[in-house]
């Protein structure tokens, strides 16, 4: 079994393979230590902290982690909190950084005697419609190799070479331009609120998510084709403060992405004995921060299912899958565009351009809407 890719997806499927008896190798484009530094997602669902305990993976996000439930909308109609925790199914985000995940998965898993090969990228996946697929590399040391094996798993994002290789016609592509892009920031800062904060503004869309005591992740909208260094420090707090309406704890920068807001969903999520999952499979944008909890979801139920066959005969899962992981990112994508359309001014010209307000009110006012946004905003 070869797996493409180590970020959560590669590596919690390549932990469970192993568990359960399954020869697999995993095939990592990077080294070592960016695997291990690579910050982006922050917020586990409660569903995926289940599925890291259900393995025993869940010591890490136990031990530094922090459980929390609290979001503040501020626009220029006034602010309003929401405990979301205490709404809907009652359940709560872990805050723990992706990298931090990532660590953890791979130490298991090489502490475990798991295979990985760091700086080898995967080429191409060949033979993906027949019972031996392949996969051509270029090794750390620039030498070209291949490796085969029954199925191949394609863990390795958006960019990868897994979706590279799946023949024009064999998948379907659901691509959505939202039209907005962020600046995605890390600062070393602590956190300026005691919740996630989302501000409306005339100049555009801010976030404020904790990462850890001493780390903040803002978003700030900016124009499409802004490069991550367009805009100097001072600029961009200004930006912040302005927008977030009050004064921030300001600290350096650290990280600057530039993240246009957009769906990539393929159909279906399989091509004979090449299998979809994370990223590869569906890129959504981080306006609901989905892409990790539904990584987490899709690798475990893949891991079932190749275990069923490799192990059992029994494909039922294998022809499952992507059905059921579809079932799932469409309900994650329905939901990252409604917060789109929450948060953000759409263009004048949009038939949806006065929906912002309303939808804002009725979140601060009813129930209802609340109870529901509670349980798509914690689920997956
Ligand atoms: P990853 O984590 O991108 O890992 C893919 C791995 O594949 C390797 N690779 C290759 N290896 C071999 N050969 C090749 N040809 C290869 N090409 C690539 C890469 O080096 C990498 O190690 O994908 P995976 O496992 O599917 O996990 C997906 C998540 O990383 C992603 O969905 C989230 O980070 C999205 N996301 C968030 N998700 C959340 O659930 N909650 C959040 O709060 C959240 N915040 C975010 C985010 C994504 C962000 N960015 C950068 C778009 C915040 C940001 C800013």
């Amino acid at each position: 079994m070869i797996v493409l890719g180590a970020g959560p997806a590669g590596l919690l499927l390549g932990n469970l393979l192993l568990a359960a008896g399954v020869d697999c190798v995993v095939l990592e484009r990077s080294a070592e230590a960016d695997v291990r530094t690579r910050a982006r997602a922050g917020f586990l669902a409660a569903n995926t902290v289940r599925i890291l305990d259900r393995h025993g993976l869940g010591d890490g996000l136990h031990r530094s982690g922090r459980t929390h439930s609290l979001c503040e909308f501020r626009t220029g109609d006034g602010r309003f909190r929401l405990d979301y925790g205490s709404l809907g199914r009652g359940e709560r985000h872990t805050v723990y950084p992706q990298q931090e995940l990532v660590g953890d998965l791979l130490t298991e898993y090489t502490g475990r005697g798991g295979r990985i090969r760091f700086g080898t990228e995967a080429l191409a996946v060949r033979d993906a419609d027949g019972v031996r697929p392949s996969v051509t590399v270029r090794g750390p040391d620039g030498r070209p190799g291949r490796w085969q094996g029954r199925y191949v798993a394609g863990c390795d994002g958006r960019h990868g070479a897994a979706r590279r290789s799946l023949p024009p016609g064999a998948v379907r592509r659901h691509h959505r331009d939202h039209g907005i892009s962020w600046l995605g920031l890390l600062a070393e800062a602590p956190p300026s609120l005691d919740a996630v904060g989302y501000a409306v503004h005339p100049a555009g869309f801010a976030g404020h998510m904790a990462r850890t005591a001493d780390i903040t992740r803002y978003y700030l909208q900016c124009p499409r084709g802004t490069a991550p260094d367009d805009w100097s420090e001072d600029r961009i707090w200004a930006e912040l403060e302005l927008r977030m309406r009050g004064p921030l704890r300001r600290g350096a920068l650290i990280q600057r992405t530039v993240v246009d807001l957009e769906s990539d969903v393929l159909e279906p999520l399989r091509h004979g004995s090449l299998f979809l999952a994370g990223d590869a499979a569906s890129l959504l944008s981080p306006s609901a921060a989905k892409g990790a909890n539904l990584a987490v979801l899709e690798a475990e139920l893949l891991a079932r299912a190749l275990t069923d066959d490799l192990l059992h005969g029994d494909s039922e899962g294998l022809d499952a899958y992507s059905a059921r992981c579809l079932a799932r990112i469409r309900r994650a994508q329905d939901f990252s565009q409604w917060m789109i359309r929450l948060l953000h001014d759409l263009p004048e010209n949009s038939s949806q351009h006065h929906i912002r307000r309303p939808c804002l009110e009725t979140l601060r006012t009813s129930r209802a809407e609340q109870d529901w946004f509670a349980e798509q905003y914690v689920g997956v």
